[in-house]
């Protein structure tokens, strides 16, 4: 039956989508410049084989109860009915709550969910628990930016003051003569932001820029990551060693006299001791452009040559999540702005210094004089955290302390964790560790749209509708349209959304009317839209009612111009407006950050030889990078996502000199190893990679061949097989799982198909 087109609204786009059978008809959002093609792998997902239809049950954990199980990930599933399926969560939980009390509940769920403001999965889960147990284990910081959302209220401010509120895409296209981009500002990834994008203007902006003559300059192992609209000039380094690149740059700029130095000792605070390390004064070793050379793969000419051509000129430089993203990974985001102040460039119109634009579509945006409320997640009666990307080393090492932003941690001893939004062996490092980790756990509990990963490693699953399927409000504090997401089609199988099972869930434990506080899910919709209304009415500002906003589909919200407010009015006048550092200006040297004493991360950017580094037995930088057909692993088996594999395999893309050295040919299966395990691919040799590098982005559907390898063999192509779990450093113990080292060869072994979309026996 074909029904009437509806509004909806993703985390890459708003759209019209009628359902005709089981396909879907999208149509872009008509407002939107730029729509992202991402909508495409909504066609086939409604009721795709690989949905998760029914609850189901892990065969050893229903027979043998509770417990550690090395069978997690390769076990069979029992399907139950809803009814048996609540009843054996809630006694679980009980259970592990009256034992352990919410210190033994991990309950951090990180992960993106769909769109809708109220659905949101995360929230759902920390309501949840804080209102029926007391509390759970949380986790801080995202996977997107551990490192930088830790250093940067060290040394400048908030991350998003910095990031969605800094320089404006408008005041780029207007003033800058040079936009230094370490990490490029690649397309593919402003087509998306959380809560939803209804306009896609960083094309344009970029056009408008380059039309005007403003030189953009992408410091990146791929030239693919500045589009061609922007007609800029590629910067390869080898990975990881931007923080070198800019330490010879400002050497450069000190010894030629170069610096803005009256702006450094009115706004900044530590450049003394910068210099006094670039120069060697502290340990003998001279920070020079020869020196820089030497590490980062260019001519110390070329250093000298690029340092030259920016005083004078209006300069912003942009450092993307990606750079952060990797061990020592605060240095390169610290010194990014030491470069943009030693330019003298903070506070000018499209100058200074900006974090992560165009990693998303909300960096450099504006923000809605009101934003949209958000669910409230309750009260959580205990205080213990961790660094989100920590989750294996806390599943591994109870009662273990850990550093982490001045403070000393200890691991408490997890028996139950509760995931709904996120997939973690798409997010995490080493999936082999992660599964050893997840096998720690009494019960491990997920609600999932599809069968990934993480839901064939759980105890029990539970079936999520999709976003399509219920009714929700789509949004995003720095977009100026509110959608209604009117559902398109009938919940897959037996699925219920979050709420209605985390309500029912609440009923069993006698918490019902604290978690729904009496309403369904319109009843929320329509709570929060009346409280917009009344927020947007103390600013003289009228909308109509919820009625009226759900038949129109759509709402513009007004918007404040805020871009780069906080540095502009610091550098009018840093008296009054100082920056809410301990010092109010910016802090090239951290008194803070130097009295934790942590040798990988000191209180001046430095450059610290990583871990890992290519050598004979791993000779190729592997970039692990944001897919372009997809958000993370959503909808992988989507009509997009699929058009990007070969042969149902992800793609590898490799330099035609190293291609030919390892015998490869376009199109082969090429094998991607080291350590932790291997990963097969696809072969695309382009010079649009610099030598020595492999790029193979995340996304694709863990698929080990023997899950139980210590060393598994996935033939889908993770690249998380192979990154490396460590920590940023100890200040912020972020995510680094952007860069990884392997060696690559031609695969010789037995091929089988691809079969992540295929559930599990049960
Ligand atoms: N190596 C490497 N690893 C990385 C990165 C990298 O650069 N390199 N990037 C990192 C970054 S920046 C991020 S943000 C993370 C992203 O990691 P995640 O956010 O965990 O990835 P997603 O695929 O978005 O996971 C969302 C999951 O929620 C499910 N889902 C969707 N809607 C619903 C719903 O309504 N209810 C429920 N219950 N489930 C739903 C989807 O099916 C999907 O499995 O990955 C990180 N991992
Ligand atoms: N299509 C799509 N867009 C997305 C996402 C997605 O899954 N799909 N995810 C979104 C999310 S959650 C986030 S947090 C952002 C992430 O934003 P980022 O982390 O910035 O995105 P990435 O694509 O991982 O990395 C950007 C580029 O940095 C380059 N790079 C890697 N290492 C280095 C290095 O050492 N030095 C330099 N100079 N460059 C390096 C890579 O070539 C890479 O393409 O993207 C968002 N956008
Ligand atoms: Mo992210």
């Amino acid at each position: 039956m074909t029904q009437k087109p509806v509004m909806h609204s993703a985390h890459w786009g708003a759209f019209h989508a009628q359902q005709a059978g089981d396909r879907l008809t999208i149509k872009p959002f008509a407002g939107d410049p730029d729509p992202s093609p991402l909508l495409q792998n909504f066609h086939t997902a409604l009721n795709h084989p690989a949905r998760v239809s029914r609850p189901m049950v892990r065969r050893g954990w229903l027979e043998d109860g509770p417990g550690p199980d090395q069978r997690r990930g390769n076990d069979e599933y029992v399907a139950v009915s809803w009814e048996q399926a609540c009843e054996l969560v809630a006694r679980e939980l009980k259970r592990v709550g009256d034992t352990h009390g919410p210190e033994g509940i991990f309950g951090g769920s990180y992960g993106w969910s769909s769109a809708g403001r109220f659905h949101h999965a995360q929230s759902q889960v920390h309501r949840f628990l804080n209102t029926t147990l007391g509390g759970y284990v949380r986790s801080v910081n995202s996977y997107s930016s551990g490192s930088a959302s830790v250093l940067l209220p060290h040394i400048v401010g908030d991350m998003n003051e910095i990031a969605r509120r800094g320089v404006s895409w408008e005041e780029i296209a207007q003033h800058s003569e040079i936009v230094i981009a370490f990490g490029g500002l690649a397309l593919k990834n402003s087509q998306v932001a959380s809560g939803g994008l209804s306009e896609h203007t960083e094309r344009g902006f970029m056009q408008q820029a380059a039309q005007r003559g403003t030189r953009f300059i992408s410091v990146s192992p791929l030239k693919s990551d500045l589009p061609a609209e922007a007609k800029g000039e590629w910067l390869a380094l080898r990975p990881g060693t931007d923080a070198a690149f800019i330490l010879g740059v400002l050497s450069v700029l000190i010894d030629e006299q170069l610096t803005d130095e009256a702006f450094l000792s009115r706004y900044t605070v530590g450049w003394p001791e910068m210099v006094a390390y670039i120069r060697g004064e502290e340990d003998g070793t001279q920070r020079d452009a020869a020196w820089a050379a030497e590490i980062c793969g260019v001519s110390a000419a070329f250093i000298t040559d690029f340092a030259r051509q920016l005083p004078g000129k209006r300069v912003l430089v942009t450092v993307a999540h990606a750079l952060q993203r990797s061990e020592h990974g605060e240095q390169p985001v610290w010194l990014g702005l030491v470069l943009a102040a030693a330019l003298g460039q903070p506070g000018l119109p499209g100058g200074g210094y900006t974090y992560a634009l165009g990693a998303l579509g909300h960096y450099g945006k504006h923000h809605n004089l009101v934003s949209f409320p958000a669910l409230p997640q309750g009260k959580n009666g205990i205080d213990r955290l961790i660094p989100v990307a920590r989750i294996s080393d806390m599943l591994l090492n109870p009662g273990k302390p850990f550093d982490y932003n001045g403070r000393r941690l200890t691991y408490p001893h997890i028996r139950l964790a509760y995931w709904a939004g996120g997939n973690p062996f798409h997010h995490h490092q080493d999936l082999a560790r992660l599964r050893q980790a997840f096998c720690q756990l009494d019960t491990l509990i997920v609600h999932e749209i599809a069968w990934t990963a993480s839901a064939r490693h759980a105890d029990i699953v539970l079936p999520a509708t999709m976003t399509l399927e219920r009714e929700d409000v789509g949004g995003a504090p720095t977009d100026r349209h509110l959608f209604a997401m009117q559902p398109v089609a009938q919940p897959h199988g037996e699925a219920k959304d979050d709420y209605t099972i985390f309500t029912e869930l609440a009923r069993l434990l006698g918490s019902e009317e604290a978690f729904t506080e009496g309403r369904d899910t319109r009843g929320w919709l329509e709570h929060h839209y009346a409280q917009l209304q009344q927020k947007l009415a103390m600013h003289q500002v009228e909308i109509p009612d919820f009625e009226q906003f759900w038949q129109q589909g759509v709402l513009e919200l007004p918007q404040l111009k805020d871009g780069g407010r906080m540095m502009n009015a610091f550098r009018a006048d840093p008296e009054a407006s100082p920056l809410p550092t301990p010092s109010g200006k910016i802090e090239i040297y951290s008194a803070t950050i130097a009295s934790f004493d942590y040798e990988n991360c000191p209180g001046h950017p430095v450059w610290r030889e990583p871990q890992q580094k290519p050598d004979a037995d791993h000779p190729f930088w592997l970039i692990a990078n944001q897919p372009a057909t997809r958000l993370h692993s959503q909808l992988d088996f989507g009509d997009y996502s699929l058009s990007g594999k070969r042969d149902g395999r992800e793609v590898c893309s490799l330099n035609p000199d190293n291609a030919a050295s390892l015998g490869i040919n376009d199109g082969e299966i090429i094998e991607l190893y080291n350590p932790r395990g291997h990963v097969l691919a696809s072969a695309r040799v382009t010079d649009s990679v610099m030598p020595g590098v492999v790029q193979l982005p995340t996304g694709a559907w863990y698929d080990p061949v023997d899950p139980t390898a210590l060393r598994p063999l996935c033939r889908h192509g993770n690249p998380n097989v192979l990154t490396l779990d460590i920590g940023t450093s100890s200040l912020t113990q972020g995510c680094s799982g952007q860069i990884t080292v392997v060696q690559v060869r031609k695969y010789a072994g037995e091929l089988t198909p691809v079969q992540a979309f295929i559930p599990p026996q049960g």
